[in-house]
């Protein structure tokens, strides 16, 4: 009786020690820098969701203040990437921009989807710019970056 209690005993550690290297090794597996946006058919198309969001805020006295955002601000690509940028629209009418340097424009309506694909041809760092909010004074900036790194 003993001796049956042994091996199951051994055979509940040895199942205990497999699912855990499973487990190890499936964690290892999903954590090596697979890009979520990544294509599998092509893996030098990367796409991104951006949102045209805003942040809000009350002064002491009730002045209202407020800045308009890209969020994400910062997009991250290798040169020789062809990129899509999805522009979801929340806050804010419209918000019109250019990507300085890379000849990409666009508007981003409310409850509107905008989407612009471009190829990242030369490694530098592009100014992301609504035209409508570009300074403090016009509710911004709402800049962000797309920075090309070489491969
Ligand atoms: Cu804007």
């Amino acid at each position: 009786m003993t001796r049956i209690y042994v091996w199951k005993r051994t055979y509940i550690w040895w199942v205990a020690l497999i699912l855990l290297l499973g487990v190890l090794t499936w964690t290892w597996g999903t954590n090596q820098g697979v890009p979520v946006f990544s294509n599998d058919k092509d893996p030098d198309q990367k796409e991104f969701w951006i949102v045209a969001g805003e942040f809000k805020s009350e002064l002491e006295k009730g002045k209202e203040i407020e800045a308009y955002r890209w969020d994400p601000a910062n997009i991250i690509v290798h040169k020789g990437d062809r990129v899509t940028l999805k522009f979801r629209g929340i806050n804010g009418a419209s918000h019109p921009f250019v990507i300085k340097g890379l000849n990409v424009n666009g508007e981003v309506k409310k409850g509107e989807v905008t989407s612009v694909t471009f190829v990242a041809e030369k490694p530098g760092t592009y100014p992301l710019i609504c035209l409508a909010h570009p300074t403090v004074e016009q509710n911004g900036p709402m800049i962000g970056y797309v920075h090309v790194l070489e491969d």
